[in-house]
């Protein structure tokens, strides 16, 4: 049973655990129904505390058969036992090392939460971070709380698996050792009718790693690209970082219930599938680009997450930004790091801006939360990876790496803190960190105005930061910021190449001299800082930087700007298309010194929600139905005029090859596809046709699919699609997404609706729900945002639904909402009747309802 309310915690009441563990052994006796867990736990009064300290353990659904402490068994009247606890008195604790076991059983087949050990189709899996452990054994399931584990797992199936080095195995039964001290939060168990595609990986130091990745027979043929991702991030870390693996074997197992991404658990990785499997015929492109920064990121957890682990969960971007910013550096050096920055930048604004530009804005280091999984968020991912991108700007490359070194040599075995990170970057460089330190604990987006002046050959850049007030914080402190800048003259070419300005004050000038004539200021190159920059411009200026630009980054943020300020000006004023953006964009599309992928980026509008954000900054309210036909407006402008380009682009790209996943294969199809959905605004789904029944790879059937969608061949490729892959769930899971995400957005929640009801929609199943849900809410927000009403009303009916059977997948579900204060009265309304409709619900989870609180601005403030 879920608790109603739970209570708020706080950073500031951090306490050190009462015992200190020196070593775990467990037994798991599987059974769908009665799995039994015998634990025995080696552990000491920890020195800083009374030796007679009481003995908190966490626990949740679980069933204590007995307990004991050196072998006596304890009288169950003398312990206390709640929805979360046990209490060992501690007048009944050795004052020295004892042994405490306890013997449970739990109900995998029965936990719909997917939290803690659970199973999916027949397999046993578990998933314990955050705070899952606790519905194993009872535990101090906490991070900073370290132990070896041994654990022998009986159960009638050809793999068990745990963490660390197998031990020992027989009929039945398999044992583990893993000697690398771990928080709960890591531990893994997974046995299942399962086979491998085995490999193995020689380390820098001459050790050999059998590497396997576990999935059910039938996928066995998808796994060679993970594999070869996973062999290239271990050559990496190794050449980068310095980190080579630790233990003898690594191992990954694909599972199709999941509740996340994928999980780092001490050398025995649990994936969702999708982010595991992987042919050509089956996954896009974009699918292999996210399986190999995943396995990465994962991977690279065993370092940054695993040997040194986080004090408590505040400290969560103590791993993830970390991790984010090395498997995006390792994305980078595998692919284009111009590219990669790009699409960086895009899911930046797309997720962490508006989330930071909303009532759920909250610091990178959070100080309170009642769900630690609600805090699973773009800001402690992504925006705390720009913050290390940042400080790696600041004090440069060299000083990087010494930091770096500095900090897995002293915190090696520990769980540790932001401080700690911080300081050996204080130590290395001498610098104080402490206002740097603000982008840690200050939520929002910090604005940056722009002005400049030039005379005498002086120029001078003037900056003005401000940061909105977020949710408990009204009043901001000014940031360091880091800004790139460069200049151009007015021919074209770059007269000061980049240099970083340290901004850290509310306002502040810099200056460059002997320049012949007013350059053109090219600022936050390769966007230095996550902030939302403003600069009075005028088109012109964006198209010539958008021409000349040396920096990528900047060559693309310039066509943006354009795209945003002509999108804006359609849906606001009523103007035309601007033709100065139309020629613009066809100069690009017909560079082919430029990169396929840059000229596919550049030639993608803002998407609808972030011109919706963009108006709201503006101080406007935006109208989703007025943004999704202006939009489509411009695109069908920018078809005709660019008509013959991209039908030269779309012949010239034609791939006549085996299909390689490669970024400069996977480049060509990006841009040939993206003049598709833009050719089928015109040929009315011919090319489309042709390509869907031709397609030989995902990618360019997918594609195709999509632009056929809302065409006269829509409903034939729904249908065709289905018959080629309704027994492929992945690629069933697409389908699901893209009939209500490509459809008319007044036909979108009829057909959501629809497939609801369809045989092959299984709303237990996270993925499968996710991409209904997201297909309508997030891919259609002129269907969400529907005048009526309905869709609001049909997405907190889900999260009601699904909050009864899984709460984190519930309480994730209810995000779209956050953005209601940017629209007009009546939705304002709505989408408020919606969130009190599922705050009504009794029995709702903590997580829900701390979500919906939040959103609604009616949750206490910490
Ligand atoms: N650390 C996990 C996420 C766990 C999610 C818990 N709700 C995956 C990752 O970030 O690598
Ligand atoms: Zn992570």
């Amino acid at each position: 049973m879920k608790s109603e309310s739970r209570k708020t915690i706080y950073l500031a009441d951090y306490q050190p655990f009462s015992h200190d563990l020196q070593k775990v052994d467990m037994v798991f006796r599987l059974d769908p129904e009665n799995t039994t867990v015998e634990t025995r736990i080696a552990m000491r009064p920890a020195k800083t505390s009374v030796s007679s300290a009481d003995l908190f353990l966490d626990g949740q659904d679980l069933t204590l058969h007995a307990l004991w402490i050196d072998g006596v068994e304890v009288d169950r009247a003398k312990l206390t036992i709640n929805d979360r606890q046990l209490i060992v008195p501690g007048a009944l604790l050795p004052s020295t090392r004892f042994e405490l076991k306890t013997l449970v059983s739990i109900s995998p087949a029965s936990n719909t939460a997917l939290e803690g050990l659970y199973m999916s189709g027949g397999m046993y899996c578990t998933q314990c971070e955050a705070e899952g452990f606790r519905r194993i054994t009872y535990y101090p399931d906490r991070p900073d709380v370290l132990s070896t584990f041994h654990v022998r797992v009986e159960g009638n199936f050809p793999v068990l698996l745990s963490n660390g080095n197998p031990v020992g195995a027989g009929i039945g039964w398999a044992e583990w050792h893993d000697p690398w001290p771990k928080p709960a939060y890591l531990f893994a168990l997974v046995a299942g009718d399962l086979v491998a595609h085995s490999d193995e990986f020689v380390t820098a130091s001459g050790r050999t790693v059998a590497l396997d990745i576990f999935v059910r027979e039938p996928d066995l043929g998808k796994c060679a690209y993970a594999m070869d991702a996973l062999k290239r991030s271990m050559k990496w870390d190794e050449q980068v970082y310095g980190r080579e693996y630790d233990l003898d074997v690594f191992n990954i197992v694909a599972v199709d219930d999941f509740n996340a991404g994928a999980m780092e658990n001490k050398g025995l990785n649990i994936f969702n599938s999708k982010l595991v499997l992987a042919s050509p015929e089956t996954a896009t492109d974009t699918d292999y680009e996210h399986i190999e920064s995943v396995i990465a990121h994962e991977y690279f957890h065993n370092w940054t997450g695993n040997r040194i682990t986080c004090r408590d969960w505040f400290q969560l971007s103590l791993k993830e930004g970390l991790t984010v910013f090395r498997d995006q550096q390792f994305s980078g050096d595998q692919r284009d790091h111009a590219i990669k920055r790009i699409e960086d930048v895009l899911d930046l604004r797309a997720f962490q801006f508006r989330e930071d530009g909303g009532p759920l804005a909250h610091p990178v280091r959070p100080e309170s939360f009642v769900e630690i999984n609600n805090f699973y968020t773009a800001t402690v991912y992504e925006k705390g990876a720009e913050v290390i991108r940042m400080l790696k700007t600041l004090v440069g490359d060299d000083a990087y790496t010494k930091a770096l070194d500095l900090y897995f040599e002293r915190h090696d075995g520990q769980a540790t803190t932001i401080e700690a990170w911080l300081q050996v970057f204080e130590d290395t460089t001498g610098r104080d960190l402490s206002q740097f330190k603000r982008w840690y604990s200050q939520a929002g987006t910090p604005h940056v105005t722009v002005s400049d002046s030039y005379e005498n050959g002086t120029y001078s850049l003037t900056f003005k930061q401000e940061t909105p007030p977020t949710p408990g914080q009204p009043d901001k402190q000014p940031q360091v910021i880091p800004i790139a800048v460069g200049l151009l003259n007015p021919n074209g070419d770059e007269v000061q190449p980049t240099t970083i300005l340290e901004m850290t004050e509310g306002e502040q000038t810099f200056t460059f001299n002997g320049l012949a004539s007013k350059p053109v200021p090219s600022i936050l190159r390769g966007f230095s800082a996550p902030v939302v920059l403003t600069r009075k411009t005028d088109p012109a200026e964006r198209a010539f930087l958008l021409a000349h630009d040396t920096d990528p980054f900047n060559k693309w943020e310039a066509g943006r700007g354009l795209a945003r300020t002509v999108l804006a000006d359609m849906i606001t004023e009523g103007k035309p298309v601007a033709p100065a953006y139309l020629d613009a964009i066809a100069n690009v599309l017909a560079d082919e010194t430029l990169d396929p992928s840059f000229r596919a980026l550049a030639l993608a509008l803002p998407s609808e929600d972030n011109m919706a954000q963009a108006l709201n900054e503006a101080g406007l309210t935006p109208d989703p139905a007025k943004i999704h036909s202006r939009r489509e407006d411009l695109r069908y402008a920018m078809a005709k005029h660019l008509e013959s380009t991209l039908s030269h682009t779309y012949d010239a790209l034609t791939q006549n090859g085996p299909f390689s996943p490669d970024a400069g294969s996977a480049a060509q199809r990006a841009l040939r596809n993206t003049a598709l959905s833009l050719l089928t605004l015109i040929d009315g789904g011919d090319r489309a046709s042709a390509q869907f029944h031709a397609a030989h790879n995902m990618t360019d059937e997918l594609a195709a699919f999509a632009s056929l969608i809302p065409t006269g061949f829509g409903a034939e490729a729904v249908d065709t699609f289905y018959y080629r892959w309704h027994h492929d769930r992945l690629v069933m899971d697409k389908w699901f997404a893209l009939q209500p995400g490509m459809a008319e957005p007044d036909k979108a929640l009829k057909i959501a609706r629809a497939l609801e009801n369809h045989k092959d929609f299984n709303w237990h199943n996270p993925n499968r729900l996710r991409s209904l849900l997201n297909g309508l809410v997030r891919s259609n927000p002129a269907a969400f945002h529907a005048s009526d009403g309905a869709a609001y009303d049909w997405l907190a009916d889900w999260v009601i639904r699904v909050d009864a059977e899984n709460a984190q997948v519930a309480a994730r579900a209810t995000v779209p909402f956050d953005s209601w204060r940017r629209y007009d009265a009546d939705r304002q309304d709505l989408i408020q009747t919606a969130l009190k409709k599922i705050l009504a619900q009794s029995g709702l989870s903590s997580d829900t309802r701390e979500m919906v609180s939040r959103i609604l601005g009616t949750a206490s403030e910490g």
